[in-house]
């Protein structure tokens, strides 16, 4: 007798954003098919042995193989940052289709698309960056987008050649609200960092350190206010991206006590990194930590922690921006130390996102197991509109589980599958790793090897969030 199923994942303590139960989950054509125990028999079986079962995780803010001004260029494309999500547990990624200024958001997206086809080991959707809100994009190409399943883009504040205007801001916060997109804003002043910057560089003050000083909190304080405010004259829900501190989590829990939808996202830098990692002296190795927002201090450290668990953060990304150390391409463009403007921004983190959450948030207690589910799964399908085919270990959704082992791992970039030649967490403990990644019913990861193969992945052409309630068109959609 031919087996009912693909595959059988028996005796697994399944996690979702709101149970925990003890499941066998069968899986036929990519898709999970039954839940329940004793299931009948599957052409492969894989024993869970009690072990913590999640859905795969969905890094909704990552960066590969995304065009940057010379001379910088990212470690990362579709293959190698696909198969580090998979070795972390990461099921489903949305990188950036980053429009160049002058140039069409179609052209981005269709140079993307060429990136990533034959390349990625796991599904992926684009978020679209509109840097050039011309009246042809605005009128035509991104609600063409949107309706074709691009269906979120992300407006910077800063950042000389992605930085968008506040008339610009509420032009595309409108269409957001017209066409139901989401809008995902980086909130941060550029006049304020400007002027900093130029100060220290006066002052000869040029060490990565002074990255931090020159991207103090109030600067993403403001930006993040305004950024609200722009979303409360639109009515509109917005999504602001990697907060990092205390005193942005109050501008958004304010925007909430006033009514407001606008949904946050933090990242493992502002849970396990400070200022103090970019340098405590002029000396270079910090720019391994040099990301925007920057790191802050351990006070807010705990503020961010706090907010994941109550509810204020919606989602938890990585923000992987993957540039090597001792790469002229990267940290070290041109060939040499230079000043910290300089020096590209992020770090690299697809990997290791869920295995810091899990150890360091769900075995502490500091929050719960189906909260890390829904920080790290259901609410990134939700936000971006894949729920429920991702994010939920549910009959009819995807087959996209993680096996969990619990045992304590020292951390070293050796074991990552990312190119970047560093991790910022080298020589951590972290008690949890994914024992088996499964993306649509493939083992693409079983604990000691990588497993998947470019090309296996699919792009998801994504429908509308669903996790706010969609607003008629009003005076705002115009
Ligand atoms: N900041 C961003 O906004 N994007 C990529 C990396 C970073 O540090
Ligand atoms: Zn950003
Ligand atoms: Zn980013």
């Amino acid at each position: 007798m031919s087996a009912e199923f693909d595959l059988v994942v028996r005796n697994a303590k399944v996690a979702t954003a709101s149970d925990t139960f003890m499941s066998d989950i069968g899986v036929a054509g990519g898709q999970i098919v039954q839940l329940g125990v004793k299931l009948s028999k599957g052409a492969r079986e894989i024993d869970a042995e009690g072990r913590i079962t999640t859905p795969g995780g969905i890094d909704a803010h990552c960066h590969f193989d995304q065009p940057i001004p010379p001379p910088a260029r990212m470690a990362d494309d579709f293959e190698s940052g696909t198969r580090s999500a998979a070795c972390g547990g990461t099921t489903t990624v949305i990188p950036f289709a980053a429009q160049q200024k002058g140039g069409s958001l179609r052209a981005a997206v269709d140079d993307y698309h060429r990136r990533a086809n034959g390349r990625a080991s796991i599904d992926y959707g684009f978020h679209l960056i509109v840097t050039d809100p011309t009246p042809e994009v605005v009128a035509n190409e991104l609600p063409a987008l949107i309706a074709q399943g691009y269906s979120s883009f992300k407006i910077y504040m800063t950042y000389d050649d992605l930085k968008l205007d506040d008339g610009q801001i509420l032009r595309l916060l409108a269409l957001a609200r017209s066409h139901g997109a989401m809008a995902m804003l980086h909130a941060e002043n550029t006049e304020c960092i400007a002027w900093l910057t130029e100060n220290l560089l006066e002052a000869g003050l040029t060490a990565p350190r002074y990255h931090a000083t020159s991207r103090p909190m109030l600067v993403e304080r403001e930006a993040t206010h305004r950024a609200i405010s722009l979303a409360e004259l639109v009515d509109v829900p917005v999504l602001i991206v990697h907060v990092s501190g205390r005193e942005a989590v109050e501008q958004i829990q304010w925007a909430r006590s006033r009514g407001l939808t606008v949904l946050s996202e933090t990242c493992p830098q502002y849970l396990f990194l400070t200022a103090d990692d970019l340098g405590i002296d002029d000396g270079y190795k910090g720019a391994k930590c040099v990301c925007s927002p920057p790191p802050r201090d351990a006070a807010n450290q705990q503020v961010i922690w706090g907010a994941l668990a109550d509810g204020t953060f919606t989602v938890f990304s990585s923000d992987h921006a993957p540039f090597s150390f001792d790469d002229d391409l990267g940290k070290k463009p041109g060939g040499g130390e230079v000043a910290f403007p300089y020096i590209p921004n992020g770090i690299p983190g697809l990997e290791t996102r869920l295995p810091l959450l899990y150890s360091e948030g769900v075995l502490t207690g500091r929050i719960s197991l189906n909260r890390f589910v829904e920080l790290t799964a259901t609410n990134p399908a939700k936000t971006y509109g894949l729920h429920p085919r991702k994010g939920t270990i549910a009959i009819g959704s995807d087959a996209d589980i993680v096996v969990w082992d619990e045992h304590r791992t020292p951390l070293t970039n050796s074991m990552l599958h990312h190119a970047v030649d560093y991790t910022p967490y080298e020589g951590w403990a972290l008690d949890a790793w994914p024992a088996y990644t499964i993306a649509r019913g493939d083992v693409v990861w079983d604990g000691r090897q990588f497993l998947g193969t470019p090309g296996r992945g699919w792009f998801l052409p994504r429908g509308l969030p669903t996790i706010v309630p969609r607003k008629p068109p009003g005076n705002g959609g115009k």
